[in-house]
């Protein structure tokens, strides 16, 4: 199970896997953050693909093709804006990760790369989205043979401690 799990720190962009999973909006139109970065690696067609999806609700997640990214697949996953916690936060957060992967079993896609989604313009607070994060994905493996790898790529220094951290604690138990 840990084996299936990497966490590394680096530009999602740049991951050679089959699907990376965006951190998007309900619009699926684009945005800052890393649905910006997306964006503007795979070009113009992603915009008018997410477009004719029409958009998607918080929690769950979409999928289109990656374009001029590396990655094949883009699963556009849309994360709760955090409000303080008591507005179902943790178990939306958690089924963006859930269907995120069962999306990526769907279209074929054996190795999976997430930001962590909701910890930047949505403010969710990153260590309990990490764990969320975490906890989720090794539920799902554990009743999962096709996915082959899970990486989570963090974008600084701090995030790549703490997701290290939070694996070490939600993998060993
Ligand atoms: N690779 C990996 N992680 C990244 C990258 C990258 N290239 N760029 C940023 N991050 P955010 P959200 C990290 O704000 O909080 C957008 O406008 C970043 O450090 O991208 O879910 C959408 O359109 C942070 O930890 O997504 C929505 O409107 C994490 O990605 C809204 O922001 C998520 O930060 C979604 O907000």
């Amino acid at each position: 199970m840990k084996e299936r799990v990497e966490i590394i720190n680096g530009d999602i962009t740049r991951q050679e896997v089959d699907a990376i999973v965006n951190a998007a909006n309900r619009s699926l139109l684009g945005g800052g953050g890393v649905d910006g970065a997306i964006h503007r690696v795979a070009g113009p067609e992603l915009l008018e693909e997410t477009r004719k999806i029409g958009g998607c609700p918080t929690g769950e997640a979409r999928v289109s093709r990656g374009y001029r990214l590396p990655a094949r697949w883009v699963i556009h996953a849309v994360g709760p804006v955090w409000k303080g916690g008591n507005y179902s936060e943790d178990r939306l957060l958690a089924s963006c990760y859930a269907n995120s992967l069962k999306a990526a079993v769907e279209i074929g896609a054996k190795t999976v790369a997430f930001p962590s989604i909701s910890t930047g313009a949505y403010r969710f607070p990153l260590e309990r989205a990490a764990r969320i994060a975490l906890e989720e994905t090794k539920r799902f493996l554990e009743g999962d043979t096709f996915i082959r790898k899970v990486i989570f790529v963090c974008f600084s220094q701090k995030a790549l401690e703490i997701y290290k951290r939070v694996f070490e604690e939600v993998f060993s138990s």
